[in-house]
């Protein structure tokens, strides 16, 4: 008995502990069974909780609870009658498996370095065909141009590496031309297809970004609960649209896949189905080559909260249970782990029966009518679309939860022994000609042998049974699918909320994330734009100052607020809402991003535009969860992003692992993220509202990084004319009759920049502009545009940097809070000839007041002086010291 606690509680469906006394069980096993017979399920189901609770008060220990039978967890005589034309259905799946099998073969026979992927596809056609043909509904894309809330459809997160079967498909739908599929991988010059799912570079059609493992099912998770938000605050009835997320076994792995499991089950997201295809194989090999991908899945989902149904074994299969009276079958599925399915996936019936079946007597008894052809066509369930309409009918139905679908099936299924099951099938693009004339006799494809060998696509005729079928299911399910839109209302930017911004607060010292804040709950009271304002926070809400909002708006929870918080009798209490406007995360900056992701889309996923602005500790953003910033990218999200506590000094106490120098750096490498550092409220507000604009009224797929700071100060008002540079990345903020020096500084070290042209002019005569700069990398994105117009073109027209700095003199010295590559990203623009000096705070951070950390980056006021006087060739030597970076 002991043997059953000492194994992982996942691995328990192997062990079976030894009956002392059979007799015995047997008469509790009859018992049970008798009153299950006369009194139901729900009467057994109370006297197990019994039971258990019996079992608990006396200290016995329990085996794991979460794990239930390898086999079909919807029963036979559950299951539905399959309503559609079986055999048209394995037609088109046939047809598409070898045009999506075609395609990628044909792009490597002429460019061996495309790559591709055939073996995932040849494992999730068939889940992926029955979504198609009965379940997956589409929106309609094409009606409603500009009136909120015209997507009605489903949303599909498709397996990535699986997108070669839905351009085939496209391909037959009439979406995607021959001439595109001929494009496969080869995008450069417009008409091509992506390798994988992204909105970015196929706008019309892909949704979402999957390509990066994990981030499709965090991103599937929070879609669904932004769903539940939208439907909970009114803005828009999303009642019977689902969210399917097809994922990888192995890409299970990824932390971002399982990250946010507890919070669909917590949130009851019965609006969420993923399907994982178990086909137990991943790149390099088994995904649990030792132990049961599904058993340990099961186990996990169950244990978050989630409705499991394993889709296992085909329908001629059922026979099979059916004879096994002493239920070896299940003995010899659980005894057998992954890595022996895979080799019996590789191989044929007749090995099948030597080393699965024969190993018991009664097991090859029950097989014995069988021939090694039958055996090998036995059908696992991924592979059944009767089983899979089956198990997606129960999981569309499932109330109260979300469902996952293990779908047992087999990688590379249909590529015989060229690739089914094969360890490296992952990466098989070539296939010779007898591998394709075997899949074509496999699928009986109506394919001459001149067809297979030119690797012919084949698309029946428009008025074959298999088209007709075809368009007839994607009519009665509203149309093609996946099909992106952009279209959305656009929203007014309101005018007075900035107006108080560009004034200045006199005296009173703010730091800028105040501002932001005041900003924000501006926004938030627009009678227009207000309701479609997300704030989102990560744990972090009072941090940066934020609780006043909690009571303002609340913050969103399905179930509202069950408990009388501990400060209901403060006026700014922590209000829990069902109709509330903040989504506090907790500490999940993945989760975060992804539900910024799913708000900053809302206006393409949902045809309602909305606003999110994500504030976070800056550290802990772009170095955090890049990829997610990326994914976000691809998806043409609209949306702020806040890096709060910015820089690296100017977070002072917090040291090390909180003092962010480089997220400036990573925002600069994505295209169409628009990031600033300004150091005052005005510039703040403009830009903010310039974002708006851009966003919101001209719709165009940017994003904005906003870093914002806790450091008080007072600020200016905003200067006559400051407008263009302030959004252009650098303006002329003290000018200075005959300034022999330009100094730059963005954020808060531009407030050392202002102290050094004072120290300059006071104490050693020299006359200093002072620079405003609020994006280095606009300056970056400006400058490249204006080089390569130069260098392409002919054009002249200088960069903003250089027309900035053409008619000064003097070097120029430029100072931020992050990294010297920073402000490094305008040296290339500047006026050929003038000295540029960066100073930045490479190097590890520490804690310390931020005149210190100033200091000791030599940022501060002091190093600035010495930068121009160095500059300027009137350098005051100091004692040498180890560079900050080296300690
Ligand atoms: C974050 C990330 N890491 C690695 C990869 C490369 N990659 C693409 S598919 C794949 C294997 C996927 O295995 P699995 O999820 O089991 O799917 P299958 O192809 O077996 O259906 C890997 C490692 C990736 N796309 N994303």
């Amino acid at each position: 008995m002991t043997q059953l606690y000492e194994i992982a509680p996942w691995a328990f469906w192997r062990v079976t502990p030894p009956d002392l006394d059979p007799v015995e069980t047997r008469e509790w096993l009859e018992a049970f069974d008798a009153l299950v017979e006369a009194e139901g399920p729900d009467r057994a189901t109370f006297l197990l909780k019994r039971l258990l609770d019996r079992a608990r008060a006396k200290r016995v220990k329990l085996p794991p609870v979460f794990n239930t039978a390898y086999k079909n967890t919807v029963a036979l005589e559950d299951q539905p009658q399959f309503p559609g034309n079986l055999e048209v259905e394995q037609r088109l799946a046939s047809i598409i498996r070898w045009n999506a099998l075609a395609m990628v073969v044909r792009a490597n026979r002429e460019h061996a370095e495309l790559g591709g992927h055939i073996a995932s596809y040849a494992s999730a056609a068939d889940l992926f065909e029955v979504g198609f043909n009965h379940f997956f509904r589409a929106g309609d894309t094409g009606k409603g141009e500009g009136s909120p809330g015209t997507r009605s459809g489903d949303l599909v997160y498709f397996q990535p590496h699986s997108a070669p079967g839905v351009y085939a498909r496209a391909f037959l739908e009439g979406r995607l031309s021959e001439e595109r599929l001929a494009h496969y991988r080869r995008e450069v010059g417009g008409a091509g297809l992506s390798s994988y799912c992204h909105p970015w570079l196929m706008p019309d059609f892909w949704q979402f970004p999957t390509g990066s493992m994990g981030l499709g099912p965090i991103n599937a998770i929070y879609q669904a609960r932004f769903m539940r938000y939208l439907e909970n605050r009114g803005i828009l009835a999303t009642a019977g649209r689902k969210v399917w997320a097809f994922v990888g076994d192995g890409e299970m792995d990824e932390p971002e896949s399982l990250a946010a499991l507890s919070l669909a089950a917590r949130e009851g997201l019965d609006n969420l189905i993923f399907v994982v295809n178990c086909n137990l194989q991943r790149l390099d090999g088994p995904v649990r080559g030792n132990g049961s991908v599904v058993q340990e899945l099961e186990g996990l989902f169950a244990g978050a909260g989630w409705n499991v149904i394993k889709l296992m074994w085909g329908s001629d299969w059922d026979p099979l249970f059916a004879r096994d009276n002493d239920g070896v079958i299940l003995k010899r599925l659980h005894e057998t782990v992954d890595g022996e399915f895979q080799t019996y996936a590789a191989t044929d019936g007749r090995f099948n029966r030597e080393h699965f079946f024969n190993k018991y007597p009664e097991l090859k008894a029950i097989i014995a009518h069988m021939s090694d052809e039958d055996i090998d066509r036995l059908r696992r369930g991924g592979h059944d679309p009767v089983k899979i309409y089956a198990a997606y009918r129960a999981a569309v139905a499932h109330k109260g939860q979300p469902t996952v679908i293990l779908a047992k099936t087999k990688k590379g299924y249909g590529m015989g022994h060229w690739g089914q099951g094969k360890m490296g099938t992952h990466q098989q693009k070539k296939l010779d000609d007898d591998a394709l004339k075997d899949f074509r006799d496999r699928f009986a494809l109506p394919l001459s042998d001149d067809d297979v060998v030119s690797l012919r696509l084949y698309k029946p005729a428009e008025d074959s049974p298999e088209m007709k079928y075809l368009h007839a299911r994607r009519q009665v399910l509203g149309g093609f699918l996946p099909a992106r839109s952009s279209r959305a209302p656009g929203l007014a930017v309101p005018q007075d909320a900035f107006a108080r911004m560009l004034e200045g607060t006199r005296e009173r010292e703010q730091s800028t994330t105040m501002i932001f804040v005041q900003l924000l709950a501006q926004l938030l009271r627009d009678p227009a734009l207000g309701k479609h304002v997300v704030p989102i926070v990560a744990d972090e809400a009072r941090t940066f100052g934020m609780q006043s909002l909690f009571r303002q708006i609340g913050i969103y929870s399905s179930s509202g607020q069950l408990y009388e918080p501990e400060d209901h009798d403060e006026l700014l209490y922590y209000k829990e809402a069902q109709d509330g406007q903040i989504l506090e995360e907790g500490i999940t900056e993945a989760g975060a991003l992804s539900s910024w992701i799913a708000a900053a889309t809302s206006y393409s996923s949902h045809g309602v535009p909305m606003l999110p602005f994500y504030i976070f500790y800056s550290m802990f953003g772009f170095q955090r969860v890049g990829d997610l910033a990326w994914a976000a990218a691809d998806s043409r999200a609209r949306g702020f992003l806040l890096g709060a506590t910015a820089g690296r000094t100017t977070l002072s106490g917090e040291g090390l692992q909180h003092q962010d120098g480089t997220s400036h750096l990573l925002a600069s490498t994505i295209p169409n993220c628009r990031a600033y550092d300004p150091c005052y409220g005005y510039e703040l507000a403009l830009i903010v509202q310039d974002g708006m604009r851009r966003m919101l009224e001209a719709q165009e797929d940017v994003f904005y990084y906003v870093t914002v700071m806790n450091e008080n100060y007072a600020h200016p008002a905003m200067p006559a004319g400051a407008e263009e540079g302030v959004l252009k990345g650098m303006y002329l903020l003290q000018p200075r009759d005959g300034a022999q020096v330009q100094l730059l500084g963005s954020g808060t070290i531009l407030r050392e920049v202002i102290a050094a042209a004072e120290t300059l002019e006071r104490e050693h005569g020299v006359a200093a502009n002072v620079w405003s700069v609020t994006s280095w990398t606009e300056l970056h994105w400006d400058g490249m545009a204006c080089e390569r117009a130069r260098r392409l073109e002919g054009a002249t027209a200088p960069s903003w940097t250089e027309r900035s700095l053409a008619p000064t003199a003097g070097p120029i010295v430029a100072a931020s809070d992050y990294v010297r590559a920073v402000a490094d990203l305008a040296r290339p623009y500047v006026p050929a000839g003038r000295v540029y000096t960066a100073l930045g705070t490479d190097g590890f951070g520490r804690s310390d007041t931020r005149a210190a950390l100033r200091a000791f980056f030599e940022v501060d006021r002091d190093a600035i002086v010495t930068a121009a006087l160095a500059a300027l060739g009137k350098a005051v030597g100091r004692a040498a010291t180890a560079p900050p970076w080296t300690r």
